[in-house]
């Protein structure tokens, strides 16, 4: 029968599943799916182990060990109800509604899964969640540029003659887009890769620009400077779709190509090429991945990224334009969903998800969090500054329900755990973020030069802006001289998967990527045990030393639950809480740290 792959995946892929004597048997990719196209990754062709798990969580559990441990005892489902009805009066009683916190994301994209806590905890008047983890800084970059978070179909991108993925390995995290690489390349495109490691897709890549991180907004700059001067410009387009073109020739003029070499870790006759093959023609596609947002200055990054198909009239080609996310393509009325009009007046408070661990431990707020509900999310493995989430959730004092397909970190620190079903146990509705089932509406113009950006004190015009926490930060890189990069890895999906022995031993083991020279300095040989260090923290990797990252970056990729880490601390405890410019995101792959022999 078919299915759809519920996880939070551009790809959204459709599936064909075998269940026999009610156990699954297999799950392949649905050859008739037009994006599909039967191939689906490695983590989903083993779903079987998934829904069978050993530590799938069948009855209600009541912690009967320390917080942490994971000690349970099975209890009814009617037990379970009445102890948070009982413990969540108590609260209501004496702090109020807003020390209850629901915490979420998108363990399932499915509509009803992903919503399902949104109208109760409205009417219960519980702290809002402000969902920022993922994607909100990309979109708000996007949206200060096109008016709204669209763009051009994957699939046009067979047609280009030139594919740019700029920071996305899709090999990895959306394996469909490279089917269409694929297929791109056989009729005679160019595909370049930008990307600070040799990652799975740059490997297979024509060209690799191996650009030093969070500097993707000077290449573009650079690019434009090019193509303004050289006059590879749609002027059409320009005028009739754009607003800014004077203020950003002049603006340009300061990202000469010999200017942003050094910013950006390539020669200037390297850019000027790249340059010069975008400005073309506009049979020109580009597919930015989320990852390039996840810093500092992630949001100018994805505004300024967003302006290059308007210089050339790529977005008005039939196989040109760029593509962050679909999510806009489609429709729907999300109020349906959400139902705010349930909400108390004055509406609760707002908590940024990736502030967990300050509102867990911040206990001056009115009122301090008494109870967090946690539900297709895993925060323990996946917000940054694990160490104050961690300290958060072991709070004796704070009543934690966590519902959950499988005992997770999380669920370790849960009072009680609920069992939740999988996709293959309820039915849902799925959209993508990386594929169009339904027409879009790219309306309004490019905005070059954004009046909305300059009220919010930010440059109007689209500004390399260096990392807070980078190379130029002297005095963090005086102790924490190495960048470090925390990308998805192939066989886990954010941390969901951790929990299979089969996929864990795919994996190998928690690593760190360094540089042949950084290792050479620190006398760190491939295969030791290392500790990298940031300012937040520490924990165990095994150094692979590769001339797949450049010197002065290390790459750890995917998130490792923790207590499969060397020390119980996982890739978390490195990243920071900081937010990024725009969209209150997190800054994950702004971080310095050093690593050094354990
Ligand atoms: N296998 C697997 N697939 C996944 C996930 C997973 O964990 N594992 N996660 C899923 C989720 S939730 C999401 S949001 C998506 C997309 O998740 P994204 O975070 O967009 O991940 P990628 O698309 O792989 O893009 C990350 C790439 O960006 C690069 N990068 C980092 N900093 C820079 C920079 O400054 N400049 C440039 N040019 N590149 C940079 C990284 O080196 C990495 O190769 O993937 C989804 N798919
Ligand atoms: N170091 C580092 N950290 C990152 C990232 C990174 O690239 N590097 N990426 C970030 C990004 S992009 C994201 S999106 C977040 C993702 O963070 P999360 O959304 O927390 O993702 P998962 O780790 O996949 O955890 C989802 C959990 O939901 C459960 N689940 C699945 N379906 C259901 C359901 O129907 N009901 C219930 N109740 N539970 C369900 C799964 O079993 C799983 O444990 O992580 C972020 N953290
Ligand atoms: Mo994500």
């Amino acid at each position: 029968m078919l299915s759809v792959c519920p996880h939070d995946c551009p790809s959204a892929c459709s599936l064909v599943v075998t269940v026999e004597d009610g156990r699954l048997t297999s799950v392949t990719g649905n050859p008739d799916h037009p994006f599909t196209q039967g191939v689906i990754c490695g983590k989903v062709r083993e779903y079987a182990e998934r829904v069978h798990s050993p530590l799938r969580v069948l009855t209600p559990l009541r912690r009967v060990g320390a917080k942490g441990r994971g000690e349970f005892e099975p209890i009814s489902w009617d037990e379970a109800i009445d102890e948070i009805a009982r413990r969540w009066r108590g609260i209501l009683g004496a702090d109020g509604a807003e020390a209850i916190l629901p915490f979420s994301y998108a363990g399932s994209m499915g509509q009803v899964q992903y919503y399902a806590g949104h109208p109760f905890f409205h009417a219960l008047g519980a702290s809002r969640l402000d969902r920022t983890i993922c994607v909100n800084t990309a979109y708000a970059g996007w949206r200060a540029t096109l008016g709204a978070v669209t763009g051009n179909d994957s699939e046009q991108m067979v047609g280009a003659d030139l594919v740019v993925l700029w920071g996305v390995n899709a090999a990895y995290s959306t394996i469909n887009v490279m089917t269409l690489v694929k297929q791109a390349r056989a009729r005679g495109a160019f595909v370049v890769v930008v990307d600070p490691y040799r990652t799975s897709t740059a490997q297979q890549a024509d060209l690799h620009l191996m650009v030093r991180p969070g500097t993707d907004a000077a290449l573009a700059l650079s690019v434009m400077h090019v193509l303004i001067a050289e006059g590879h410009l749609d002027r059409d387009y320009i005028e009739r779709a754009t607003l800014g073109i004077e203020r950003l020739a002049e603006h340009v003029k300061a990202y000469s190509p010999e200017a942003v070499a050094p910013i950006v870790g390539l020669d200037a006759a390297t850019i000027v090429r790249f340059a010069r093959r975008y400005g073309a023609g506009p049979r020109t596609f580009i597919r930015i991945g989320i990852g390039i947002s996840r810093h500092d200055n992630g949001g100018m990054t994805c505004r300024t990224l967003a302006c290059l198909p308007a210089l050339t009239g790529a977005y008005a080609d039939p196989h040109g334009g760029a593509l962050l996310s679909s999510t806009a393509g489609f429709g729907f009325d999300y109020a349906v969903l959400e139902r705010p009009d349930l909400m108390p007046t004055p509406p609760p408070r707002i908590v940024n998800m990736i502030h967990l661990g300050r509102a867990l431990t911040d206990l001056r707020q009115a009122p301090a969090i008494r109870s967090l509900y946690v539900y297709s999310s895993n925060p323990a493995a996946v917000c940054p500054n694990q160490t104050l989430v961690l300290a958060g959730l072991a709070r004796e004092d704070l009543f934690t329900v966590v519902h959950e397909q499988i005992l997770t970190d999380t669920a370790f620190y849960a009072d009680l755990v609920l069992p939740a079903t999988t996709s293959l146990e309820h039915l849902d509705l799925y959209r993508s973020y990386g594929q169009f089932t339904l027409q879009l509406a790219p309306s309004g113009k490019v905005e070059f030069y954004s009046e909305r950006l300059a009220r919010q004190g930010l440059p109007a015009l689209p500004t390399y802006v260096p990392l807070d926490e980078g190379p130029e930060n002297r005095e963090l890189t005086a102790r924490y001289p190495l960048q470090c990069l925390v990308p998805p890895n192939r066989f886990f999906l954010n941390s969901s998967f951790s929990q299979s022995a089969l996929l864990r031993r795919r994996q190998g083991t928690p690593t760190v990527m360094l540089a042949p020279e950084d290792a050479e300095r620190r006398g760190i040989v491939d295969g030791a045990a290392v500790t990298v260090e940031s300012p937040r923290g520490a924990a165990r990797f095994t150094a692979r030393v590769t001339d797949a990252t450049r010197r002065g970056v290390v790459v750890i990729e995917g998130i490792w639950w923790h207590r499969f880490q060397p020390d119980g601390r996982g890739v978390n405890v490195l990243t920071s809480d900081r937010v990024t410019d725009l969209g209150g995101g997190p800054a994950f792959h702004s971080n310095l740290v050093e690593v050094s022999r354990a």
